[in-house]
């Protein structure tokens, strides 16, 4: 993955919040209507297949209605993370959700429900100049707001998360080696500056694991409720090797999206997403 490309949204998500005025608009839409309903002739994926290629998308319920569409991450291309936004081409991200392709989806404790990919959409985001490439479901029911969807065939929740007492933070196994870390939320301060260059604080929180009495630093967030009003921790696995990955979904005015792999003892965010003014 392009580092700079990666370091460059990051910048963005943590500068984004102190511009004001622009407003998220497409300015090119394609897409590709599928009208092959006979889905039970689809032909059966093989595992290992799914593992070399898996796509990932966060569906979320706007308002009170159903899902019915999902923001496509990027996932594992030939083994390897890929961003949607990190993609050159929008024909190799075409490529990326295959025709009939079925995402699995998840929320915190359980998979949900199985759905087809209707049709997919790709438009440049004119307010950030983010690659927004979703996927179209026919709308179904859930109580949830947040779900994740994998189109990999192995189970991405073999260990569900514990919500503990404080509402906020989760007892997880994260590589399955049967002793439980703890994802860790707690509520701080965070310094930003504005664009004039003076300091201040807002409310946040602070994502960690604590493992082995360590406490190893995922990510602060600042909650303004206005550029990230809600925000959702998932724990999946997202390419299918068994250890789960620590999926961030931060929405508001603009909406973001992080997932993380635990790896020698620290974080690396493998996917990124963001779009917003
Ligand atoms: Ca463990
Ligand atoms: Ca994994």
């Amino acid at each position: 993955m392009d580092s700079k490309k990666r370091y460059l949204i990051l910048l963005v998500i943590v500068t984004c919040f102190l511009i004001l005025g622009c407003e998220t608009a497409p300015v090119e839409t394609k897409s590709e209507p599928n009208d092959n309903t006979n889905f039970a002739e689809v032909e059966p994926v093989k595992e290992e297949d799914t593992k070399k290629q898996t796509v990932v998308a966060v569906a979320l319920k706007y308002g009170n209605d159903s899902f019915s569409k999902g923001v496509v991450l990027g996932g594992v291309l030939d083994s390897n993370w890929a961003s949607t936004q990190d993609f050159e081409s929008d024909e190799k991200l075409n490529e990326l959700v295959k025709e009939n392709e079925v995402f699995h989806f998840y929320s915190l404790q359980e998979k949900v429900t199985e759905e087809v990919v209707q049709e997919t959409t790709l438009y440049v985001s004119e307010a950030s100049g983010s690659t927004v490439f979703t996927a179209h479901f026919e709308p179904f029911q859930s109580e949830n707001k947040v779900l994740i969807g994998i189109s990999g065939q192995w189970n991405a929740l073999p260990r569900g998360l514990e919500v503990l007492e404080d509402g906020q933070s989760y007892n997880v196994d994260i590589e399955g080696d049967g002793n439980i870390e703890t994802i860790k939320v707690k509520n701080i301060k965070i310094d930003e500056t504005s664009p004039r260059n003076e300091t201040y604080s807002v409310d946040g929180i602070q994502v960690s694991l604590e493992k082995d009495n360590q406490n190893i630093p995922i990510i602060e967030i600042p909650i303004d409720g206005e550029y990230i009003s809600d925000y959702s921790i998932t724990a999946l696995d997202l390419n299918g090797d068994e250890k789960l990955e620590i999926l961030i979904s931060m929405v508001g005015h603009g909406y973001s999206f992080v997932a993380y792999e635990f790896d020698d003892n620290k974080f690396n965010d493998v996917l990124s997403f963001y779009d917003g003014d």
